[in-house]
């Protein structure tokens, strides 16, 4: 058993951030609201290990929520990042290596033909969704429940009293007009998605999908779904929008509209793109991109768009990723991971459904083995104060996870035999420590 770690300078850091910022912390899931406990405060990281500020080291599963796919402090990224740092930090002016990452993006992904730099998957999602009001002349947007698109005021919204009913606020702060130009309906049910277009006939503008969805846990889209989604938007006239803000680069180079083999019209991006750099972008079928100002009269604007240093990350992550092998490689990583903890599971008696694509794992702690997590309604079934015990034993044991049952696990490149190995005994005494 390892020495009980002291992590004594993190909560001293979290007595005193908590004085300053809300929850202590500048994003709510960093604030560990999931799992209980005090936030470990990040000294630095390199490959796959994290180290917190009482200098206690972890494997890393967390990877910044999906943009550390290459590793931390890559020699390369952190090269590149130091050259255009000397080059000038912002110019607010036009840069080649916009061109060029824009070239990666485009070359990845077929239906991405124009796109624009933002500085999040927040600004790329409320961009994305005004351009699609603006080219059909729509209101109505539709979403999944468990599907995450950024904190725009229109993404933050409960599904209605009933199925299909227009959204009310899920925050205070979002006016209820609009709030109820949102429709949420199930992840993985065409039925819904269907009953939708019908209960608002021509006033759909977009249905918006995480056709990988990695904000209710990692659940893959059913055989035929996004099939179905892109049959249903084309008979009704709506655009497909999908946001690949965090399965763009990470499931695959091609993205999970690759894997599935479905074209959308609309694609938002962010977190790999900009290789730990604040990225954000959209892109999709010319004649709608050229919409945005000032080629068009869609307003979308910001200072930092396009920044030389994000760029240069970004460029260099993606030609690392755009290596031959470089996705077997992270996915044969990946399921080595997915296939260890299926073993353990059986092996400790702890039910999981373990979940895995591209670079992507996410263990569920089902209530009973055999179960599948294949929609909302099963992911939030699990049991989330084991998974919070689950977290917990695997801190002290030397594995950084996300801290919340509800987001996925971020592997990277960097992750070798060795880190696979320990997090795998790690996990063992961890589903033991939480069997009871
Ligand atoms: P950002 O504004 O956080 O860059 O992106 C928002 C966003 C949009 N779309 C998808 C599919 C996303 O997953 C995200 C952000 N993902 C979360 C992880 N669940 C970011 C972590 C956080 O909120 O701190």
């Amino acid at each position: 058993m390892p020495s009980p770690r002291t992590i004594a300078k993190s909560e001293a850091a979290f007595a005193r951030s908590s004085e300053l910022m809300p929850g202590g912390v500048s994003s709510p899931v960093r604030a560990f609201k999931g799992v209980g406990g005090t936030p470990l405060f990040i000294k630095d990281a390199k490959g796959s290990t994290i180290t917190d500020i009482d200098g206690n080291a972890y494997v890393d599963y967390v990877g910044s929520y999906g943009p550390m796919i290459v590793g931390h402090a890559h020699e390369i990224v952190v090269a590149a990042i130091t050259k255009a740092a000397g080059r000038g930090t912002s110019f607010g002016a036009p840069n080649e290596g916009e061109i060029r990452l824009a070239e990666l993006i485009t070359g990845a992904m077929p239906a991405v033909e124009m796109l624009r730099f933002v500085c999040s998957g927040t600004e790329a999602a409320m961009s994305a969704i005004r351009l699609a009001r603006a080219a059909t002349g729509r209101d109505l947007i539709v979403k999944c429940i468990g599907c995450y698109h950024g904190h725009a005021d229109g993404l933050l919204v409960n599904a209605g009293s009933g199925a299909l009913t227009l959204g009310t606020p899920s925050s205070p702060g979002v006016p209820t007009s609009i709030a109820s130009g949102t429709i949420s309906v199930a992840y993985n049910d065409l039925a819904s998605a269907a009953e939708a277009f019908e209960k608002y006939p021509g006033q759909i503008a977009c249905f918006a999908v995480e056709p990988v969805a990695g904000n209710m846990g990692l659940v893959l889209p059913a055989e035929g779904y996004l099939k179905g989604l892109r049959e249903l938007c084309d008979r009704h006239g709506a655009l497909l929008l999908f946001d690949e803000v965090m399965s763009g680069f990470r499931v695959a180079w091609t993205g999970a509209q690759g894997i599935y083999g479905v074209k959308p019209d609309i694609v938002c991006l962010g977190k790999v793109i900009g290789g730990g750099l604040p990225v954000g972008a959209y892109g999709g079928r010319r004649d709608l991109m050229e919409k945005i100002s000032p080629s068009g009269p869609v307003y979308q604007a910001g200072t930092l768009s396009g920044n030389p240093l994000a760029m240069a990350a970004g460029i260099v992550t993606l030609e690392l990723m755009k290596e031959p092998d470089a996705y077997d490689r992270l996915s044969a990583k990946s399921a080595k991971i997915a296939h260890g903890l299926r073993a353990l599971s059986a092996s400790t008696g702890v039910p999981l459904a373990v979940n895995q694509i591209g670079g992507m794992v996410c263990p569920f702690f089902v209530k009973q083995a055999g179960q599948a997590v294949t929609n909302y309604a099963e992911a939030t079934a699990c049991d989330t104060q084991r998974y919070a015990r689950f977290f917990h034993a695997m801190l002290d044991n030397g594995v950084y996870l996300p801290p919340s049952q509800f987001e996925a696990w971020f592997p990277s490149l960097a992750h070798d035999d060795e880190a696979i190995a320990k997090t795998l005994a790690a996990a063992e005494i961890a589903l033991i420590a939480c069997a009871d």
